[in-house]
């Protein structure tokens, strides 16, 4: 039986992907951890809509970027695969530990890790996603019951012991990116949204190099979910704690993104401040590149401009980007890459680009050591 899940890193050559869904989404509560994430020029939007749609238009314009993606990617010759529409309505999701009405948006890559022929659910951390590996569980059974493993990591509880309720919101106001964020502040001084009460990680916040794979202590993944993952994948893998210089880190898709064998993408405003991985990166003649800026006007509720290097790599020379960022566009034709853009920016509202919209299923490649 041939394997239908099989995935080592982020550049090997891509035979199916699943892209994700936005049909269903609602206006997530403004709770305590999501403000560490939502702009707070929105937080009032979050207020006054929790529970109900987003406006219809936005919803549909977001939804045909999707669908559009899609299609480049056929075009490409790569296998799409979608997961089916929810209709949650404006119901309420309830668990012994808290009720809060959803969100469900389409960034499938936070909610499934694949390493090799395995797809590991998340756990999440934040409380409107709790149910939000439901949406994908058809597909992960079919790709289950087609031979792939399947594993759903010990599911957060998300109790209020997860959170640091004294976290200052004055901290919160710092974005992704920010220039002159103080040393003191939030994760910079070591200090999270989220403890240590149990195990607890978004799978974005891990970036897979062969046997090497990168880890990150964020807003929504804790020191606990990186043992987590480090043990469940030991020893066949080797898990490296990474730190950036960011305020309110969340997702390592915008920050430090591998484009082939050697060659990574460092975002310029967050540089790695973990020596080891820098060492690691430089023993090995990785080359570290600083792509320029994000350009796209959009509306950016939970992200930053750098989603500009949140690209989507078909191999290690067909780079899929964002139509807008033409800087981003010029950068990959001079450093010897194909740019093949998507007209993408209508997704941005709800935090995600071309790479968190989308989760690798099969990039035909061996299994290797790149360090
Ligand atoms: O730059 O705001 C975006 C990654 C979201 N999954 C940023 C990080």
């Amino acid at each position: 039986m041939e394997i239908p899940v099989c995935s080592y890193n982020e550049w090997d050559p891509l035979e199916e992907i699943i892209v994700g869904t936005i049909d269903g989404v609602s206006v997530p509560a403004l709770t305590h951890e999501m403000k560490a994430f939502v702009r707070k020029e929105y937080w009032d939007f979050y207020r006054e809509r929790a529970g109900q749609p987003y406006p219809i238009e936005m919803v549909k314009r977001a939804a045909a970027a999707l669908d559009n993606l899609q299609r480049v990617l056929e075009d490409q010759g790569v296998k799409v695969r979608r997961p089916g529409a929810v209709d949650y309505g404006s119901r309420v999701a309830r668990t012994p530990h808290f009720e809060t009405p959803g969100f469900f948006n389409a960034d499938v890559r936070d909610v499934l890790l694949v390493v090799g022929d395995e797809i590991i659910e998340a756990p999440m951390s934040q409380r409107c996603r709790y149910f939000e590996h439901l949406r994908y569980r058809p597909l992960v059974q079919e790709y289950w019951q087609r031979g792939a493993r399947w594993t759903a990591a010990p599911k957060t509880s998300m109790a209020d012991a997860l959170y640091d309720w004294g976290y200052p919101e004055e901290d919160m106001a710092w974005f992704r990116g920010e220039a002159g964020v103080p040393d003191t502040v939030g994760p910079l001084n070591g200090r999270f949204i989220t403890t240590e009460s149990e195990p607890c990680f978004d799978a974005a916040d891990f970036t897979r190099f062969g046997r090497d794979i990168l880890a990150q202590r964020s807003q929504v993944t804790n020191e606990l979910g990186i043992q987590w993952v480090e043990r469940h994948l030991a020893p066949n893998y080797r898990v490296h704690r990474v730190r950036f210089r960011d305020p309110g880190p969340v997702h390592m898709d915008a920050t430090w993104v591998p484009i082939g064998e050697g060659r990574v993408l460092s975002c310029p405003d967050r540089p790695c401040l973990s020596p080891e991985v820098l060492e690691m990166f430089q023993r090995a003649r990785w080359e570290v590149l600083y792509p320029p800026r994000g350009v796209a006007v959009a509306e950016f509720h939970m992200s930053s401009c750098w989603l500009s290097m949140n690209i989507l790599m078909i191999d290690s020379e067909r780079v899929v980007v964002e139509a807008s960022e033409e800087p981003t566009i010029r950068f990959f034709r001079e450093i010897g890459l194909r740019p093949i853009p998507v007209d993408f920016k209508d997704h941005y509202v709800f935090g995600g680009g071309l790479h968190c919209a989308t989760c690798d299923v099969r990039r035909r490649g061996p299994l290797k050591s790149y360090f």
